[in-house]
């Protein structure tokens, strides 16, 4: 599927130092080692809504990753998914009398829109579920014939066939230090794991199952439902996590370097898809795991099903500046939940405002140390706001500064705005 495009990202002079990232698996900030390419997966949007800020604030998170790496002379890999089919998708596309690929394809564009005026550098591969069911059903076919997915035998009118993940079995399966065993990336008890697995898409009381938790692999097509040809498995559609693994594993190393998305991922989704991955080639998937916060309003979690949304697309249509919006999110520490609010936004707009007014007046000699602070403190866990800060130091100086701006300071300052926190001047 076509991406958006990125914008150009100016050269800086120098180079970003060594990148600690926080790594969920661990539950600490790790050292992110050196390669000549680092990659990445993150987790695409269900498109039957429109962006809204928690969304919006996930991307952005990421973004400071691939600008960071970039900025320390690295080539990126970077691919996203959007999960074209799928329950929520369905469901909302017959509430609203909608075509659910219509639905999908009006709501993909929109996300490509904000995410451009967002500059949120764009994906080298965008996949849709759909597009990639001919890759993910010899994959389950794989899982199948290696014991480690079986077929559920439908009761209370569900027909037979659809395909489930032996979480036990799969993380019974080698001793190796490496291999994967439930709650690796999560680290989360069962009690807790059911009550999230029910939350979020998961069907622990199918009856059937030989684990509450064994996610969906293949469902078989049922009645007034879209399905794929699924060969061995019958026509059908994918489970959640499968897609993800499936799409990664082609178009990314194993391991890759960095496997991100919202906190609300890190259980089921993160922790059966590195399952997953492992199941299906005895190579993990990712090196690290990376989350981010979850952006509420009114002190509840933002979410197409609440519908307690504050839109990218709408904010854009009211004529608010994109780039604030940016500078809004940035305010807060990308692994922070944090609530969105009237005030988030005025200050992140004053502060643009304050930014450009001392750019004019940039004193000499000031955009190197300037620099070095912002890098210092997005390469310590892309602490944004740490870099936002010495951003608002170097501002009050550069107001109070009487002698003569300096245009090469100016410029360099303005460079390092955008590429590393991507935010135009
Ligand atoms: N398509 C799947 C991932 S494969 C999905 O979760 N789609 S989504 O549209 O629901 O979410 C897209 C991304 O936004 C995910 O990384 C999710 O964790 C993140 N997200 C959703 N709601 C919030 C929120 N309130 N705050 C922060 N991030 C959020
Ligand atoms: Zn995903």
């Amino acid at each position: 599927m076509k991406s958006w495009t990125s914008r150009p990202v100016p050269e800086l002079p120098g180079s970003m130092p060594q990148l600690r990232l926080f790594d969920t698996a661990v539950g600490g900030v790790v050292d992110v080692e050196r390669q000549a390419e680092q990659s990445m997966y993150v987790c695409g949007i269900t498109p039957y809504d429109a962006t809204h800020m928690g969304h919006a604030a996930s991307y952005v998170a990421f973004d400071l990753l691939n600008r960071a790496w970039r900025d320390a002379g690295v080539r990126v890999s970077y691919v996203q998914n959007v999960t074209d089919i799928d329950d929520p998708l369905l469901e909302r596309a017959t509430a609203t009398g909608v075509d659910w690929r219509e639905l999908a394809q009006s709501q993909i564009e929109l996300f490509h829109s904000d995410m451009d005026a967002l500059n949120v550098l764009a994906p080298d591969h965008y996949i849709g579920a759909v597009e990639a069911i001919p890759d993910i059903v010899p994959a389950i076919e794989q899982l199948l014939a290696d014991g480690v997915a079986y077929r559920v035998h439908g009761t209370d009118g569900e027909p037979d066939g659809d395909v489930y993940y032996d979480v036990e079995t799969a993380g019974k399966r080698s001793d190796a230090t490496d291999a994967w065993t439930l709650g690796d990336v999560s680290g989360l008890g069962e009690t807790e794991m059911l009550s999230l697995f029910a939350e979020r898409g998961g069907d622990p009381a199918r009856s059937g199952k030989r684990n509450a938790l064994d996610p969906l692999l293949w469902r078989v097509a049922r009645d007034g439902e879209p399905n794929w040809p699924g060969a061995t498995l019958g026509d059908g559609r994918p489970g959640w996590h499968i897609e993800c693994t499936v799409i990664a594993q082609k178009h990314l190393p194993e391991p890759f370097t960095v496997q991100g998305g919202g906190s609300d991922l890190i259980f089921p989704h993160h922790e059966m898809g590195a399952g997953h991955a492992y199941s299906l080639s005895g190579i993990p998937l990712a090196r690290h795991y990376a989350h981010a916060g979850m952006v509420g309003l009114d002190g509840e979690k933002m979410s197409k099903s609440k519908g307690n949304l504050v839109l990218v697309s709408k904010l854009r249509a009211a004529g608010e500046e994109p780039a604030a919006i940016r500078l809004a999110i940035l305010a807060n520490h990308y692994r922070a939940d944090w609530s969105w609010t009237e005030e988030t936004f005025e200050s992140a707009k004053s502060r643009l405002a304050r930014w450009r007014e001392a750019r004019d007046q940039a004193p000499a000699g000031s955009a190197a140390g300037l620099v070095a602070a912002m890098r210092r403190e997005l390469a310590n866990d892309l602490n944004a706001p740490g870099a936002i800060a010495a951003i608002d130091q170097w501002a009050v100086e550069a107001l109070d500064n009487n002698s003569e701006a300096s245009a090469l300071d100016s410029a360099i300052i303005s460079d390092a705005v955008s590429a590393l926190l991507g935010v135009e001047l």
